[in-house]
C-alpha cells in the first residue's frame, strides 16, 4: 500500500515495522514509524487540496530547519528531515501524493496548557523562533498559501461560500454569519495596518497552536517549533494571536458547548510575559497592536471554520458532520469574550511591556 511505499522511499536506519496514526493536526496525514532497529520517525502525507504546490513547502521546510540549525548547537532545537533514496525531501507516489518524514523528537505536544509554565515554553518557543528567523532572507521563501492571513480576503471566501451555499446549510448558521458580518470592517484593521506599513511584514510561522511547539518529556522545556508548512512573510501580531486564541482559552477548540469558552486573562498575560521576554525587538506599534492580533486571528480562524461547514467540509479534517460548526461557534463566542475583556487585554499589554521591555 501508498503508506508502506513511501515509508521504504527515505533514508531510514533500519527496515521501517510499525506505523501508526499519530498527533492531532487538521491539515495532514501524520504516522509515526519505528524502524527494526528502533528509530522513530514521523511520516507525513502533505495536504495537496490546501498546500497547492508540495514542492515549496519542502523547499521552505527545508530552509528554514538548516538555518535554524545553523543557529543552535543543539540537534532537537528544529525539525531534521530525512532524505529519500534519490536525496530528495519529499517522495512523491504513484498517485501524485508527498509524503515527507522527519526524526521524531522525543518530545510531546499538548492540546492546552497543562500549567502556566507549559504555556510559558510555548510562549518563548514563538519568541525565539521570531527572533532568530529576523534575519532570514525573506524573499527566498514561497507563499505557500496566499493571502493565508488577509482577514479582508478569507471575509470576501466567506461571502462567496454564503452566496453559493452549496450544502444548503446557510439556514442553520444565520446567527453565526450575522455575528461574522458585524465585525467585517474591524477584521480588516490590521491587514490595514500591514499594507500601509504600520506593522512591518517579518518572517513569521503562522500557525502557531500549542500543538506546533514540542516540550520535552523530563524537563518541560520547549524543544522545538513543529509544522513549518506556513512559515512565509507575515505578521507577529497574528503569531501571538493565533497561541492566545487555542492556547489561552478555557475550553478546547471543539468544544460542543460554546458559552464554555471564555478567554482566560491569567493565560493570556503568562504568554504575553514569554513572547515579550523572547521578542525584544517588536516595535512599539506591534505590541499595542497585540490584543486586537488575538481577536482578529480567533474572527478569522472563527470565519474558515463556518465557512468550510458551509463548503461541506473540504478544508479542515473532520470527525463528525458538525464538527466545524462546532468550532466555528467556540470561535466566535472567544471572540465576543475578548470584546467584553478588551480593555483589560489592553491593560495587561501595557503592564507586560513596561515591567519586560527596555
Ligand atoms: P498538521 O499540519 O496536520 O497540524 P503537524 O506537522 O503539526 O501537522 O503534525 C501533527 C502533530 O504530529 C503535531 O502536533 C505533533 O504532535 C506531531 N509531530 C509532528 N512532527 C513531529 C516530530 N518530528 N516529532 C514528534 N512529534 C511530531
Ligand atoms: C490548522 O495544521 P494545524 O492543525 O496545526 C490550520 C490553521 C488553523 C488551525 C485551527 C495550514 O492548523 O491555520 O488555525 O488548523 N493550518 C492550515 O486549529 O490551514
Ligand atoms: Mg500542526
Amino acid at each position: 500500500m501508498n503508506i508502506e511505499k513511501a515509508a521504504y522511499a527515505f533514508r531510514t536506519e533500519g527496515q521501517p515495522v510499525s506505523c501508526v496514526d499519530y498527533g492531532h493536526g487538521h491539515i495532514n496525514r501524520t504516522l509515526k514509524i519505528i524502524t527494526d532497529t528502533g528509530r522513530e520517525y514521523i511520516l507525513q502525507r502533505i495536504n495537496k487540496y490546501v498546500f497547492k504546490d508540495p514542492v515549496k513547502v519542502m523547499a521552505n521546510a527545508s530552509a528554514v530547519t538548516s538555518f535554524l540549525h545553523s543557529r543552535s548547537d543543539r540537534s532537537d532545537s528544529a525539525l531534521h528531515f530525512i532524505p529519500t533514496l534519490q536525496g530528495q525531501y519529499y517522495h512523491r507516489d504513484a498517485e501524485g501524493e508527498f509524503w515527507r518524514m522527519t526524526d521524531f523528537l522525543g518530545g510531546f505536544c499538548l492540546d492546552a496548557p497543562e500549567s502556566d509554565a507549559d504555556f510559558y515554553e510555548s510562549a518563548l518557543a514563538f519568541g525565539q523562533f521570531q527572533e532568530l528567523l529576523s534575519d532570514f532572507p525573506a524573499d527566498t521563501l514561497y507563499e505557500t498559501i496566499p493571502e493565508f492571513h488577509n482577514t479582508i480576503d478569507r471575509y470576501r471566501q466567506l461571502l462567496e461560500s454564503i452566496a453559493a451555499d452549496n450544502m444548503g446549510r446557510k439556514k442553520l448558521v444565520q446567527a453565526e454569519i450575522d455575528f461574522a458580518l458585524g465585525l467585517q470592517e474591524l477584521g480588516g484593521t490590521l491587514q490595514r495596518m500591514r499594507e500601509n506599513g504600520e506593522l512591518p511584514l517579518r518572517v513569521t510561522h503562522n500557525d502557531t497552536k500549542l500543538n506546533n511547539v514540542l516540550l520535552d518529556k523530563a524537563t518541560r522545556k520547549s524543544l522545538c517549533v513543529l509544522d513549518l508548512d506556513t512559515v512565509m512573510p507575515g505578521l507577529s501580531v497574528y503569531d501571538f494571536g493565533d497561541s492566545i486564541r487555542f492556547g489561552a482559552a478555557t475550553a478546547a477548540e471543539d468544544e460542543p458547548d460554546a458559552s464554555k469558552m471564555k478567554l482566560d486573562l491569567h493565560l493570556f498575560e503568562v504568554y504575553t510575559k514569554g513572547y515579550l521576554q523572547a521578542a525584544p525587538s517588536l516595535t512599539d506599534k506591534e505590541v499595542e497592536m497585540l490584543p486586537m492580533g488575538a481577536l482578529i486571528m480567533t474572527l478569522e480562524v472563527g470565519i474558515r471554520f463556518l465557512k468550510d461547514y458551509l463548503d461541506g467540509d473540504i478544508y479542515f479534517k473532520t470527525a463528525y458532520p458538525e464538527h466545524n460548526l462546532i468550532r466555528a461557534r467556540t470561535q466566535l463566542a472567544l471572540v465576543a469574550d475578548m470584546q467584553e475583556k478588551w480593555n483589560e487585554m489592553n491593560r495587561i499589554v501595557q503592564q507586560v511591556a513596561s515591567q519586560v521591555r527596555k
